[in-house]
């Protein structure tokens, strides 16, 4: 069994654990002496970087509760990778390394699916922006992913997550846990509750968007923050990662959750709602570079709905956490008490900050 120097976590991992990563590893054919570290910032899956004395890696378990078939999601990665490779070979696209039997993914019989990435060396993240140069380059980013894979037939994917942004969906099940939910929670969050049921014209709208030939489904990412972009050392945009999420979708989804990250200096994590904003340039950034590769793809009517976007996302993030919250958080977990109830309400702060600025904002559309 090779050695495993374990740092930056917080706790030491049982031996069950190790017998698995040496096991899971030997399905690669990896046996040298690794520095394993556990990489946080993901809420679903959980992910290590392996780094050995020549190759660095990116280790993950899927979340077997949320993720019912990690391999067809492996599939779609494939999938993906290799029309983008055929059509663009320069398009920069970290996949999926594969096992010693040619599998995308490794399921380990009763410990759930494994996946291994090339780590791509001297490259950043980050989970807050503080520089409109940087939304610019992974609003490019999105946008040519979207672009390229404009051809892409869509119906063709696995679907990971039905109606993961259906906003009457995700509108529906917040009204059911009113009725079916954790009460002394519902009573402390009984002027969150409200807010978010006085802007149900957001669902409205996305009712009459269902309708509407002139928004076309599309290979979204689903999961466009800011920390999915890989940087390079001078900050130029790399690509984008994390495609468990990678289905047929609206724009919305991707526009709306570019600016639901990067348009704030904080991220949904701030306790200190003071902190919340919405940073006019870095929405011009976002727009910029997700244009200079969209613009001939979107419709005028969809065009029209960028600003909505945001709206769309923050909202549905609100909604989601404060229904996770409700439900006595199975789904996002908690890391102290009120975690979700935080999240949340950081959401309602940064949806309200975007809806004060949003006749400005959309002035900025309509010059472009
Ligand atoms: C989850 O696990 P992660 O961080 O990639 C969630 C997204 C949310 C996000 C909020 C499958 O993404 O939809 O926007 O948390 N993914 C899933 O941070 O629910
Ligand atoms: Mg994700």
């Amino acid at each position: 069994m090779p050695d495993y120097i374990f740092v930056a976590i917080t706790y030491i991992p049982p031996q069950s654990n190790l017998t698995m990563l040496d096991s899971v590893l030997k399905q690669y054919n990896i046996n040298e002496t690794l520095e394993v570290q556990t990489l946080k910032g993901g809420l679903i899956n959980s992910t290590w970087k392996l780094i050995g004395k020549n190759k660095q890696y990116i280790l993950q378990k899927v979340n077997g509760d949320i993720f019912s078939s990690p391999t067809d999601i492996a599939r779609n990665i494939k999938n993906i990778g290799d029309y983008l490779h055929l059509n663009y070979p320069n398009y920069f696209f970290v996949g999926l390394l594969p096992t010693i039997n040619g599998d995308v993914v490794c399921n380990m019989p009763d410990n759930g699916s494994y996946r291994l990435f090339p780590f791509v060396i001297d490259s950043v993240t980050y989970s807050a922006l503080n520089n409109p140069q940087l939304a610019y380059e992974a609003a490019v980013q999105f946008g040519r992913f979207a672009n390229h894979l404009s051809r892409f037939p869509v119906e063709s994917l696995h679907i990971p997550l039905p109606n993961f942004h259906d906003l009457s969906l995700r509108f529906t099940q917040f009204e059911n846990i009113l009725v079916s939910g954790n009460p002394e929670r519902i009573s402390e969050a009984a002027e969150s509750i409200v807010f978010l049921k006085k802007h149900s014209d957001i669902v409205a709208v996305f009712e009459g968007i269902k309708q509407n030939p002139n928004f076309k489904i599309r290979v979204m990412h689903h999961d466009t923050k800011v920390n999915n972009v890989l940087f390079d050392k001078d900050n130029k945009g790399l690509c984008v990662i994390d495609l468990d999420t990678v289905m047929p979708g609206y724009f919305m989804s991707d526009v709306g959750d570019m600016m639901r990250t990067y348009l704030s200096p904080v991220s949904e994590e701030e306790k200190d709602f003071s902190l919340i904003e919405v940073r006019e340039d870095y929405f011009k950034a976002i727009l910029e570079g997700y244009l200079s590769e969209m613009k001939g793809e979107l419709s005028t009517d969809e065009l029209k709905h960028f600003v909505y976007a945001g709206k769309f996302l923050i909202y549905m993030q609100a909604l989601r956490f404060l229904t996770d919250y409700l439900q006595n958080d199975t789904y996002y977990g908690s890391q102290y008490p009120g975690h979700n109830f935080i999240r949340a309400n950081n959401q309602i702060v940064l949806l309200q900050k975007l809806i004060e600025k949003e006749a400005a904002l959309q002035d900025l559309v309509r010059n472009y």
